[in-house]
């Protein structure tokens, strides 16, 4: 049986399967990205909440994993070379779940650059963005008079939609017939962006067609629904 005690964060949210992999999360857009990748792939897991109503996440034992104080993380008891392996940042860990299975990710180095290429374009926009865009329609930034920050947010996200549109025009998914970790992680953000932050309308969602098309055949995948309520949300 793996020893986890070396990794503080083991200390406050105990592992009851230690040979399995660990994830510490909450159904946020990120936290899904890693839910719904284990799901799909079928690796065994063992699920803690990390619960923001409680600043879990600024902890000293969540903040031994990661120092950025930000869900999804992961310790793998059976990582590279049979060594434990602690990991965050969702773009990173999908990138590692799929090399250790072999699965979401095409097998052919161009294949699987470009299909590195489309998750960094989640990473480095969609999310960042979309975040903003949030922030200014839902939370506290929609009751600043000034509404050109919320416009530029706006505008930026209609034109990764529209980039991500083209790219769907004639694919089923972001890389084409195989559904990869680059779906993985870009459609919990449509998602999120029409459903918690209420801002179809804002960005004209009925414009880009093949988005919201393929965002249908995401929600309706089985592992995706499974995987969008993991862990559970508190009461
Ligand atoms: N780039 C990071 C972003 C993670 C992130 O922003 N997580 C949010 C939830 S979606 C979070 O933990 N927020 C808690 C906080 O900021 O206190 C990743 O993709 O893992």
């Amino acid at each position: 049986m793996p020893d986890l005690s070396a990794f503080p964060i083991t200390a406050r949210w105990l592992a009851k399967y230690p040979d399995r992999l660990q994830l510490y999360s909450l159904p946020t857009p990120n936290g899904v990205k890693v839910s719904i990748m284990l799901e799909e792939i079928g690796l065994p897991y063992e699920v803690h909440l990390v619960d923001f109503n409680k600043d879990d996440q600024k902890t000293p034992e969540f903040l031994s994993l990661n120092p950025n104080g930000k869900i999804p993380a992961i310790i793998d008891p059976n990582g590279p070379g049979g060594k434990t392996l602690p990991l965050f940042e969702s773009g990173a860990i999908l990138i590692y779940l799929a090399e250790k299975t072999g699965k979401l990710m095409p097998q052919d180095p161009a294949g699987r650059y470009e299909t590195i290429q489309w998750l960094m374009f989640q990473m480095s926009a969609v999310g960042p963005m979309f975040g903003q865009l949030g922030f200014f329609q839902r939370f506290a930034g929609k009751d600043y008079e000034d509404k050109r920050p919320r416009d530029r947010y706006v505008a930026e996200s209609k034109r990764l939609l529209d980039v991500l549109n083209r790219r769907l025009a004639d694919r089923a998914w972001i890389m084409g017939d195989a559904f990869t970790i680059a779906d993985v992680a870009t459609f919990p953000w449509i998602r999120n962006l029409i459903g918690f932050y209420e801002a179809g309308d804002l960005v004209g969602i009925t414009d880009f067609p093949q988005v919201t098309r393929a965002l249908q055949a995401f929600a309706a995948r089985p592992a995706v629904v499974r995987g969008l309520d993991i862990p559970k949300r508190p009461k």
